[in-house]
C-alpha cells in the first residue's frame, strides 16, 4: 500500500498519476481538510472535492477545481437576491455539498461520507479525511489602509484569504485552529503505520500538509517512517515559483528564501527523499546537506503522462 499526503490541485493531479502507473498497490489518499468551511450552510470540502472531481474525470480542466459543464443558475438567484456569492459553487457541485451535509447532519462522520462518494463515484484511491474534527487554517493578513491610519490586522478564514482577497493581503502568520484536540482518525493511523511508502505530494507544506503534520502523533510517525528510509516528498516549487497559488508569496512573507530548500528545511524530519525539479539541479547539494536525499526528475505534471512518470519515479526510488 502506498499512502499519500494530500492537498489539492497538485495532489489531485499525482494521485491521477499514480492510480494510472499500473502498479498493483492500494492507494491511499491522506487529506487535509483545514480548508474546510461551511457556505450557506453546506459543508465545504475543497481538497477533497478537487481530489474526488480529479479522479473520477469530473473535474473542469480550466480551473483544476469544481466541475467541468458546470451551470451556474443557483449563482444567479443569489446575484438577483442581492446577494455577494464570492465564493463560487455550480449547481452540480451544489448537489454533491447538499449530500455530504445530510448525511454529516444524520450522525456520520467525515470519513464514513467520504466512503460513501468514492464508492458511488467508483474512485480507486481510498481518500481519507485527515481527521473527523473540526480544524480550520486561519490567516493573519494586513490589509494597507486607504487613509493614513496604519495598515489593518485581520484574521481570515483560509477560503476568505485565498478567494475573496484574491491571496493579495501579505500573510503575517497561518493556525490551525482546533488543530490541539483534533485527532488523526484511526484509519489514517493506520495507513501511516502500514504504508510500504508514504509520499508528501507536491502541495503546499504550510496551507496543505502544515495541517496533516500538525495533527497530534502523526509528526511522530512520520519521523519513524522517514528514519526507516520510507517516506518521499516532492517539491512543490520549481525553479522558486510555486507551481499554483500563492505559496511563494507566503514563503515571501514568513521566510527568507522561496526556493525549494525551505520546503526541504520545514520537511527535514519527516521526509528521506526530496524530490526536486531538474531545473533546481543546483540546490541538490544544500538539500543532502541537510540530512535529506535529493533527487531530480521532471515534477511538473502538464499531463496524464508527466505525472504517471513523477507518480512512478516517487514510488521507486530505492
Ligand atoms: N477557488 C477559487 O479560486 N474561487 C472559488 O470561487 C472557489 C470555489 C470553490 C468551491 C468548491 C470547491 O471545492 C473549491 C472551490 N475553490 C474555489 C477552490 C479552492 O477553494 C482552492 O483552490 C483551494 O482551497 C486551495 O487549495
Ligand atoms: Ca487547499
Amino acid at each position: 500500500m502506498i499512502a499519500v499526503l494530500a492537498g489539492g490541485v497538485g495532489a489531485a493531479k499525482f494521485l491521477r498519476g499514480l492510480t494510472n502507473a499500473g502498479l498493483d498497490e492500494e492507494i491511499v489518499a491522506i487529506v487535509n481538510t483545514g480548508d474546510d468551511w461551511t457556505q450557506y450552510g453546506l459543508k465545504i470540502c475543497p481538497d477533497l472535492d478537487t481530489i474526488t472531481y480529479t479522479l473520477a474525470d469530473l473535474v473542469n480542466p480550466k480551473t483544476g477545481w469544481g466541475v467541468r459543464d458546470e451551470t451556474y443558475r443557483s449563482r444567479e438567484t443569489l446575484l438577483s437576491l442581492g446577494d455577494d456569492p464570492w465564493f463560487t459553487l455550480g449547481d452540480r457541485d451544489i448537489g454533491l455539498h447538499m449530500y455530504r451535509t445530510k448525511l454529516l447532519a444524520e450522525g456520520a462522520n467525515l470519513t464514513q461520507v467520504t466512503a460513501k462518494i468514492s464508492q458511488k463515484l467508483d474512485l480507486s484511491v481510498t481518500l481519507l479525511p485527515m481527521t473527523n474534527d473540526e480544524v480550520g487554517t486561519k490567516v493573519l493578513v494586513q490589509i494597507p489602509s486607504t487613509d493614513n491610519e496604519g495598515d489593518q490586522l485581520v484574521e481570515l478564514d483560509f477560503q476568505e484569504y485565498f478567494v475573496r482577497y484574491s491571496h493579495q493581503p501579505r500573510v503575517i502568520r497561518v493556525r490551525y485552529q482546533g488543530i490541539e484536540v483534533a485527532r488523526p482518525t484511526m484509519e489514517v493511523e493506520q495507513a501511516l503505520l502500514n504504508a510500504r511508502r508514504i509520499v508528501i505530494a507536491p502541495s503546499n507544506p504550510i496551507l496543505s500538509i502544515g495541517p496533516i503534520l500538525a495533527l497530534g502523533g502523526v509528526g511522530d510517525q512520520l519521523r519513524q517512517r522517514a528514519a526507516n528510509g520510507d517516506v518521499v516528498a516532492i517539491s512543490p516549487i520549481i525553479a522558486g515559483e510555486a507551481v499554483k497559488g500563492p505559496l511563494a508569496q507566503i514563503l515571501d512573507s514568513l521566510m527568507t528564501q522561496h526556493d525549494a530548500r525551505i520546503v526541504a528545511e520545514l520537511y527535514r524530519e519527516v521526509t528521506s527523499q526530496f524530490v526536486v525539479d531538474t531545473a533546481d539541479v543546483a540546490l541538490v547539494d544544500s538539500i543532502n546537506d541537510m540530512g535529506l536525499t535529493a533527487l531530480t526528475t521532471q515534477t511538473l505534471m502538464t499531463d496524464l503522462d508527466s505525472a504517471v512518470k513523477l507518480a512512478r519515479f516517487a514510488v521507486t526510488v530505492p
